[in-house]
């Protein structure tokens, strides 16, 4: 059963490789829906009322879906009303894991892997284990892993709490022209580049691959002469764009095999991504040592060796690109957020 974003109903899939092609037979990879959808909205009308310091975010810097919501979090000052437990990037058996904390364990949910707060919300859930993840903190049941629309949620339901000079992530006037390109760029370039690399068949490799340069030409060109995906602010567009987008040279070139070219020889795409690494609230949520070390490590099925690449060179990260030359409003009529809070700083070996 296909959902609007063309996700697949696959309860149980891994979407990790590390089994390897075994686990998928010869069939395409599918991404599995979000089991649990329950919003946090403003109303609380999925008994979950938005409401400061009740949750708790739960990501993998690794994982690009769920670091929309860290960038997300940090473009609207969501910081102090929504706390944040970063998992270790290498998961074991039992899946996402709070090894990076003291005794391994995560320091308000009193848990050592994601897999309580699942359980404690559906005993038996028969699907896998994944980030992003919100968990209500009193009860400590899993809320929601509904990566599509965790974000759109900060942007719309949690204005109450956003700080001032929040952007508008998600303008009105702009939504479907925001759902429409979103939609294609998750299909050919954020899912795209999984269905390249955990393909097990040479067929659907080249069909994904042909998908992902497809896509990134035509956002090339769209990005030629206009500084953002939609109107002429930072959209959650930009950011789940953003969020491929900074993993594409480190892993989804060599390790997916999307080899085409490296995004530093798209002079328009590597200016674009460059320029939102460098606004606030971007690069300061991406740590390359846990990208790296996940995707190298984990997906066995595809790096067997599990060794980790010293590459690719960061030190172009930082250069300028002159991106400030098309105009643009980065934050509309608001302001860049404040610097990251000390205990969420990205420790150096994940930095340029
Ligand atoms: N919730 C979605 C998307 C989020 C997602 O794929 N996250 C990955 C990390 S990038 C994950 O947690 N995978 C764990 C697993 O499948 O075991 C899914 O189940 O496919």
């Amino acid at each position: 059963m296909s959902d609007a974003t063309g996700a697949t109903e696959a309860k149980g899939t891994d979407t990790t490789g590390r089994e390897g092609n075994a686990a998928y037979g010869k069939k395409p990879f599918k991404r599995s829906r979000s089991h649990f959808a329950d919003r946090i909205t403003a109303d609380g009308r999925d008994g979950w009322p938005v409401e400061a310091g009740r949750y708790r975010l739960v990501v993998s810097r690794a994982c690009p879906w769920a670091s929309r919501a860290l960038v997300s979090r940090r473009l609207l000052g969501l910081e102090g009303a929504l706390s944040l437990a970063i998992a270790d990037p290498i998961q074991d058996e039992r899946s996402w894991r709070f090894t990076l904390d003291p005794d391994d364990r995560d320091p308000v949910l009193g848990i050592r892997f994601l897999s309580e707060a699942y359980d404690a919300r559906e005993t038996e859930y028969p699907g896998g284990v994944s980030v992003p993840a919100i968990v209500d903190v009193p009860s400590g049941k899993l809320v929601t892993n509904d990566y599509q629309r965790i974000t759109l949620d900060f942007a719309t339901e949690w204005t109450a709490l956003h700080r001032p000079g929040a952007p508008d992530l998600y303008p009105e006037p702009l939504r479907d022209e925001i759902d429409e390109v979103m939609e294609g760029i998750y299909l050919d370039v954020n899912n795209g580049v999984y269905r390249a690399g955990f393909a097990a068949k040479q067929s659907d490799y080249e069909r994904a691959y042909r998908d992902v340069f497809r896509r990134l030409d035509l956002v090339s060109e769209r990005l030629a002469g206009q500084r953002y995906l939609v109107g002429d602010t930072i959209t959650d567009a930009d950011i789940r764009l953003f969020t491929t987008l900074v993993r594409f040279d480190a892993v989804y070139h060599g390790h997916f095999k999307c080899n085409r070219n490296k995004l530093t020889e798209d002079p328009v795409l590597q200016a674009y991504v460059k320029d939102l690494y460098q606004t606030p609230g971007f690069g300061d949520t991406v740590d390359f040592d846990h990208i790296k070390r996940h995707y190298y490590k984990v997906h066995l099925g595809v790096n067997p060796t599990g060794i980790v690449p010293l590459g690719p060179d960061l030190s172009g990260w930082l250069t300028p690109h002159h991106r400030e030359e098309l105009g643009g409003r980065p934050f509309g009529d608001g302001t860049p957020p404040g610097p990251v809070p000390a205990d969420e700083e990205v420790p150096e070996a994940g930095r340029p």
